[in-house]
């Protein structure tokens, strides 16, 4: 057993994989459960697709289900997503489903992986690339070590066709072009309006008739949506999320057509 050896598989297969997707079709930043379907989706397409995630566990917010009971909650329209990725589902009451949040991440993250997306975790997004009067054309990398220690150490930066925000309440990167270029985005203010107070059926309904391109080159999905067109939040029921991931997909894969 050579320890070097093991070190070298390491360092090269991941650095030959980062240099790899130093140019992407679709960045995605973050990997709730809007981000991994959305990776899901694109990568069935056949398109190349980098997801960043800050935290060392992917799933964001669906781990804790709701208040720590380790249950989520879908709807009708959802449930063929979860059956597609290989969750069990029990219907509690009609057109109401239940699961378990630790089976759905887990499979969210496992079909996302296998359908071809590259998950990079523990890096985090801190700032964008514009080009071409005003589009996002990438975004600008390091690791969540780094600015969790404060360290004064400069970034890298990955090219993309598309970028999506899936980085859930913050809506980092929309907050991002808003305060560095001082963008307008498609909202009513032209920023980032914030979330409302808890609302499932308007958030859920909101959510989905709003995913889509925010900015030039800049899309959102899953509660980025909400926090960024100010519409209410909806807690933990999770259908909205993973039909917004779809849905994000669908228009992406038909935008770089
Ligand atoms: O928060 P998150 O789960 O967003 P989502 O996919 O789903 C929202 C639900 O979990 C829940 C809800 C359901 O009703 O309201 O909140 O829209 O996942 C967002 C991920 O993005 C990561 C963060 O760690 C989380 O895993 N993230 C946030 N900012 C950054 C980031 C950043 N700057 N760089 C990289 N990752």
């Amino acid at each position: 057993m050579d320890d070097i050896v093991i070190s070298k598989a390491i360092t090269q297969s991941f650095t030959d994989e980062f240099v790899n997707y130093l140019d992407v079709d679709v960045a995605i930043a973050g990997a709730g459960p809007s981000g991994l379907t959305a990776g899901y989706y694109l990568a069935r397409k056949g398109v190349k697709t980098a997801i960043y995630e800050r935290k060392l566990s992917i799933g964001g917010g669906m781990w804790g289900g709701g208040m720590m009971f380790n249950r989520i909650v879908v709807q009708d329209e959802a449930k063929p997503i979860l059956d597609e990725m290989g969750v069990t589902t029990i219907e509690y009451q009609p057109g109401y489903y239940v699961a378990d949040s630790v089976e759905a991440v887990s499979a969210l993250c496992y079909q996302c992986v296998k359908a071809g997306a590259r998950i990079f975790n523990l890096i985090s997004v801190e700032d964008v690339m514009i080009r071409e009067e005003d589009r996002v054309s990438g975004l600008v990398l390091n690791w969540s070590a780094v600015t969790m220690a404060n360290l004064h150490v400069d970034p890298l930066s990955i090219k993309s066709k598309w970028v999506i925000d899936a980085t859930g309440h913050d809506a980092e990167v929309c907050r991002i072009v808003v305060r560095k270029i001082g963008a307008r985005l498609n909202t009513s203010t032209g920023e980032v309006v914030g979330e409302k107070p808890m609302w499932a059926e308007h958030g859920e309904k909101d959510l989905v008739a709003k995913t889509g391109e925010v900015y030039p080159g800049l899309l959102t999905s899953g509660m980025a949506v909400n926090a960024v067109y100010g519409y209410p939040r909806m807690g933990p029921i999770f259908g909205g999320m993973i039909i917004s991931g779809k849905q994000v997909a669908e228009l992406t894969v038909e935008l770089l057509r």
